[in-house]
């Protein structure tokens, strides 16, 4: 046994880490279920470090140190539950899976259990970034059992990203809780993307631009509060001429979203929670109405849309703010959402140092994430993030433009789901008193399902169809 750990799927995330991991100087052993595989990776990346190519799962953890420290990185779903039980048999009490895939989260509460029966221990760790961030340093998010962690938190704090000297790598809780934390980056990455994509269509739509000068302007929006991987992007795939028409590449890619699944997950865990997440629900919905292709095209010929017009002046700047403000919206949503569940599960979440492990390697890493760091600095008990004076402060500066942006998507005709959702959860949650107490009249008028009152303790019911007096009900 000589390898201090191993890598079993070596499709492009496995093969990615597994060299990110020898490169570092640490023996690791490789295995893929189809062995062209692993001879193929030894043939291209075995002068990279020191690996151990096994064909079988036996030899495979016979090359492995005790405890074994096992990363499995095959297709999220049913194969990693056909990984752990053919491992299962041939591991000893303590050794340790980590599943690395993006798995979904109660999968792995269950895959944690059933690992502790077998006396195995379990672990579910999120890694951003795709295959480059694999090789080169991912965004880690590692959860499970602590003893565990802390047999393979070398490694795999060597092996992520760094920004300003600190590795994007932190325990995340117990259980379930890292591929959580993977899930609600993946959800955040969505609306994200929404909010770019709104920008662009509005942009074109009614600013008349074409990619090459959107792509200059979301170049210099690069450079101010919104610096991003995903802003630079975004300039990036707008300036890209089409080799084959010599016009933006963009214009011939066909405008249906495809999506894995992660979005929807954060969506509807949001919804168990009763947590208000509408800009990465909305941006799963407008996914999802992106897909009606045939059904978009019916329509486009037979319902009515406004007459276009010319945009207002300052449009580009004011679509700066908006996507800005959106954007602090739908963060302050996904942290509220792992705040939630944090409470709910026990996880006791340090969602400072979520935003810090964002900051590099992953998708949505930013600028914007030190501020969300430092907020949980000093507030770590923070209920939402609009709450903290830079980002009142955010908002407040661009909330006329935010405002006059959703005026003029809806005169002209152009959907903004992410946009004007954000904007409405921004009016709602900065309301004393809204509207709800109409909802509590309806419900026990058609219900009898009771309300509290502003004025008095209790628990009250109107007779509404007897002789309409009320009475208290809770005793
Ligand atoms: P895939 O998700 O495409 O999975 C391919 C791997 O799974 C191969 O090694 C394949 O072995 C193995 N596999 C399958 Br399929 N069924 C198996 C089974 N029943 N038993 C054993 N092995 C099985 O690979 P990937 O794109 O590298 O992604 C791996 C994980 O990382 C996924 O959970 C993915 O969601 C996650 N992830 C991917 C990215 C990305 O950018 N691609 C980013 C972040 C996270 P074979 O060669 O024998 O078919």
């Amino acid at each position: 046994a000589t390898s201090r750990i191993g890598v079993t799927g070596l499709a492009v995330m496995g093969a990615n880490l597994a060299r990110n991991i020898a490169r570092r100087g640490v023996p690791i052993a490789v295995h893929n279920r189809t062995t062209a595989k692993t001879t193929d990776f030894m043939e291209a990346y075995g002068e990279e470090g020191a690996f151990t190519a096994a064909e079988s799962l036996e030899d495979f953890v016979a090359a492995l140190e005790k405890p074994r420290r096992i990363i499995v990185m095959v297709k999220a779903g049913k194969p990693v539950d056909g990984v752990i039980s053919d491992l299962t048999p041939l591991l000893d009490e303590g050794d340790i899976i980590i599943d690395a895939g993006n798995s979904h989260f109660p999968d792995t509460v269950r895959r944690t259990e059933e690992c502790a029966a077998n006396g195995l221990r379990f672990m579910g760790i999120g890694v951003s970034g795709g295959e480059e961030g694999a090789l080169l340093g991912p965004s880690i998010m590692p959860g499970g059992d602590p003893s565990a962690y802390a047999e393979v938190e070398e490694i795999l704090t060597s092996i992520a990203a760094v920004v300003d000297g600190t590795p994007c790598c932190v325990h995340v809780g117990p259980g379930g809780a890292g591929h959580y934390v993977k899930m609600v980056h993946n959800g955040i990455e969505y609306a994200d993307i929404q909010l770019i994509a709104e920008a662009y269509d509005l942009l074109t739509h009614v600013g008349g631009l074409d990619a090459p000068a959107i792509s200059k302007i979301f170049e210099e929006w690069n450079s101010g509060d919104l610096e991003s991987f995903l802003i630079e992007i975004t300039a990036k795939v707008l300036g890209k001429t089409d080799e084959k028409t010599g016009g933006p590449l963009v214009d011939v890619i066909v405008d249906q979203a495809e999506q894995k699944g992660t979005g929807t997950w954060t969506a509807v865990d949001a919804l168990g929670l009763g947590v208000p997440l509408t800009g990465i629900t909305e941006a799963v919905f407008a996914r999802g109405l992106s897909a009606l292709r045939d059904e978009r095209r019916a329509a486009s010929t037979t319902l009515a849309g406004p007459t276009p017009g010319d945009g207002p002046d300052g449009l580009v700047d004011d679509i700066r703010q908006a996507l800005y403000a959106s954007k602090v919206v739908a963060y302050a949503q996904g942290f509220a959402q792992m705040r939630a569940a944090s409470i709910a599960n026990d996880w006791d979440l340090d969602l400072g140092s979520m935003a810090t492990i964002w900051r590099g390697g992953c998708i949505i890493r930013a600028q914007f994430l030190n501020r969300i760091r430092d907020a949980y600095a000093e507030h770590p008990d923070l209920d939402n993030l609009l709450m903290v004076p830079y980002f009142t402060d955010a908002v407040a500066d661009a909330q006329d433009a935010w405002r006059r942006v959703v005026v003029t998507a809806t005169q002209q005709g152009v959907a903004v789901p992410a946009f004007a959702s954000s904007l409405s959860y921004y009016d709602g949650y900065r309301r004393e008193r809204g509207p709800a107490n109409l909802i509590q009249g309806l419900r026990d008028f058609f219900g009898a399902h009771t309300y509290l009152r502003t004025d008095a303790e209790g628990k009250f019911h109107t007779r509404w169809g007897q002789d309409g007096s009320e009475v208290r009900t809770d005793g």
